[in-house]
């Protein structure tokens, strides 16, 4: 095992029980939602985005104990919407990392409200980083981003364009706005929120959310490859699940060939924009570049 995919390991260990703090207890009337929340949390999943916020935070030499909140929070919204997006009315699909679905497990109506209770738990979340460092300013200001990036101008109005275009033929821009929004967005809160955390200026900030916004495209492209390429026993979910769809994707717009030659780019494009900073940090610039031969 290379040195990368120890620390790696470790890494995602370290951020699933910091997580793990911060789901509820299966217990009460509401007993059901709870293990249908926790099972969505628990069920597996890269933890790409809190590992991003994470090693942002120490690329900009955090010490705050707000980092914690908003670690699992990212990870809620995240989980929020891939049960939506999994659900019979959007994409329909019975397996995600590697097991059955939410509505699959607890039927339709319980999935819903388990979406909408983890978007909920979020916030709830993130609020708790008020108490864990009173009185400083750059907790509001994570907060501010989180809730933009997640809601309309961000992943939500992203998914609605994306929605509402099912079946029809897009040109790359229209692609690439999708894009930014439904998945450029929480990697671009993410990696914002490490470095707001860690007290960067909000120049900094706009200057990380180019990067982050590099990394986005090239991870939905990539998604978008292993649609096609990928193996379900890797994934976790059917492969070919754009096709069903009638999705238009990078890969139909741009051919095979070219949407790994931007993968590739898009990755470099955010090496490049990071190492413009005065701060550095080995291991995130590996991941991302990492990221561009992911295969799951
Ligand atoms: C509210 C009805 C309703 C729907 C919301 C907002 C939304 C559904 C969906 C967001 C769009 C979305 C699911 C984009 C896909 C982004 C993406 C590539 C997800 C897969 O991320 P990974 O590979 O997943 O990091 P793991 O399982 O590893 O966490």
């Amino acid at each position: 095992m290379t040195n990368f995919d120890d620390l790696m390991k470790r890494r995602v260990t370290e951020i699933k029980s910091i997580i793990k703090n911060y789901l509820p207890e299966e217990e009460g009337y509401q007993r059901t939602l709870l293990e249908a929340v926790d099972y969505s949390m628990l069920v597996g999943g890269k933890k790409l985005r809190p590992l991003l916020m994470q090693q942002t935070y120490v690329m900009f030499g955090g010490t705050s104990k707000a980092i914690g909140p908003f670690l699992a929070a990212i990870e809620m919204i995240h989980t929020h919407s891939l049960i939506h997006d999994d659900l019979p009315a959007l994409d329909n699909d019975e397996y995600r990392r590697g097991k059955k679905t939410t509505h699959a497990v607890y039927g339709e109506a319980m999935a819903i409200l388990a979406g909408d209770a983890l978007l909920n738990l979020a916030y709830e979340t993130a609020a708790k980083a008020f108490a864990e460092d009173p009185g400083n300013p750059d907790v509001a200001r994570a907060f501010t981003i989180l809730a933009h990036k997640t809601g309309i101008y961000g992943m939500l109005g992203g998914q609605s364009v994306d929605v509402e275009n099912a079946g029809k033929p897009l040109t790359k821009e229209q692609l690439l706005f999708i894009y930014s929004l439904k998945t450029g967005a929480l990697i671009e809160a993410s990696m914002m929120i490490g470095a707001v955390l860690a007290g960067a200026s909000d120049e900094e900030a706009e200057q990380l959310e180019q990067a982050a916004r590099c990394v986005g495209m090239a991870f939905q492209i990539q998604d978008d490859i292993l649609d096609v390429t990928g193996r379900e026993e890797d994934l976790g979910k059917p492969i070919n699940s754009d096709e069903r769809n009638q999705k238009t994707t990078y890969v139909t717009v741009r051919g095979l060939e070219a949407a790994r030659e931007d993968v590739k780019k898009y990755s470099e494009e955010a090496v490049r924009l990071l190492g413009e900073m005065p701060y550095e940090n080995e291991f995130l610039t590996e991941l991302i570049l990492h990221l561009i031969d992911r295969t799951i």
